[in-house]
């Protein structure tokens, strides 16, 4: 029989620090989808190869070209439709519902932390609230009015063939974008001061699938080390956190995440 696999002292360790943690604070980044099927942004197949972030997920490219925007946003959300929350997402979902003082905060807009907390709050008779992230960066299947800020969910198909069938607002009339933040535009304050405050008070921040590229999300981690905690973080590469963890988990979130967790 093959001999069990070897107790992993860094993971042993954090699964230590995670049990002796009164608050913990998720981060998650595109590589906890990318088993999902969800293409990452900076990976080999990222989404930013076949396209420039500069083109597409800026203000200044959806005033220039909406259509071309709206395409590859509806482009986006069929390839997500089509993707499940793998093992990592409801790992940490049921890590959520079952013990207080978790935080789950993404920078994904894919919306499979959300449906990984239904689906395992409905399997464990729990309300799914403790496991519904904040999401940092919006949401792809949300649109907002550009004149009058009314938002929507909808996950339709996106008609991007000509400039008036792209979506229009109910109330107003005004064209809709992605409810989504682009770069060079601000995140929602209440939102960002929110995550940095959690941060700041836990005592482990779990890091998973993130480049930490990104910023303000990619300071949200040092705040929980600045405030005397430790970082624990899961991904494939070292990222500009790993200097700062206390453990670097280098593999799968699909395989990681659960095995650290339960
Ligand atoms: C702001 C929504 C100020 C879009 C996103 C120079 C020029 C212009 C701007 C800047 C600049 N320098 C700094 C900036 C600021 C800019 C920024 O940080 N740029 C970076 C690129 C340098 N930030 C902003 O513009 C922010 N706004 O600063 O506003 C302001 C303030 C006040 C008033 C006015 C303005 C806004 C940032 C938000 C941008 N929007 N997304 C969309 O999704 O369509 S960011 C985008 O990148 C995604 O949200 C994504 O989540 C995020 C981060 O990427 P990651 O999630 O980390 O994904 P990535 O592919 O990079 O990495 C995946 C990781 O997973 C890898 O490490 C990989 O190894 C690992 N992995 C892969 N597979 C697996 C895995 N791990 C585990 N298991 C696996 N199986
Ligand atoms: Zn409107």
């Amino acid at each position: 029989m093959a001999d069990a696999p070897r107790p992993d002292p860094q993971a042993e360790y954090a699964r230590d620090l995670l049990a002796r943690a009164d608050r913990v604070v998720v981060l998650t980044g595109a590589g906890i989808s990318a088993e999902s099927g969800v293409p990452t942004f900076r990976g080999a197949d990222g989404l930013w190869n076949h396209h420039r972030a500069e083109e597409l997920a800026t203000p200044e490219a959806f005033r220039r070209d909406p259509r071309l925007v709206w395409e590859w946003y509806g482009w986006r959300r069929q390839t997500v439709a089509a993707c499940a929350p793998n093992a990592a997402h409801r790992a940490l979902a049921r890590f959520a519902l079952r013990r207080p003082g978790v935080r789950i905060i993404t920078q994904n807009v894919d919306g499979l932390h959300t449906r990984a907390a239904h689906e395992e709050a409905r399997a464990l008779g729990l309300d799914p609230a403790p496991a519904l992230p904040w999401e940092l960066h919006g949401a792809l299947f949300r649109a907002r009015c550009q004149r009058c800020g009314a938002k929507v969910e909808d996950d339709g198909p996106i008609d991007a063939s000509s400039a008036d069938r792209l979506p229009h607002c109910a109330g107003c009339g005004g064209l809709m974008r992605p409810d989504i933040v682009w770069f060079g535009e601000p995140l929602d304050g209440q939102l960002l001061t929110g995550a940095l405050r959690e941060a700041a008070s836990a005592q482990v921040c779990l890091v998973v699938g993130t480049s930490a590229l990104v910023h303000p999300a990619a300071s949200v981690p040092v705040a929980t080390v600045r405030g005397g905690g430790d970082l624990i973080e899961i991904g494939l590469e070292d990222t500009p956190l790993t200097e700062l963890s206390s453990v670097a988990l280098r593999g799968g979130a699909a395989s990681w995440v659960p095995a650290l967790l339960e």
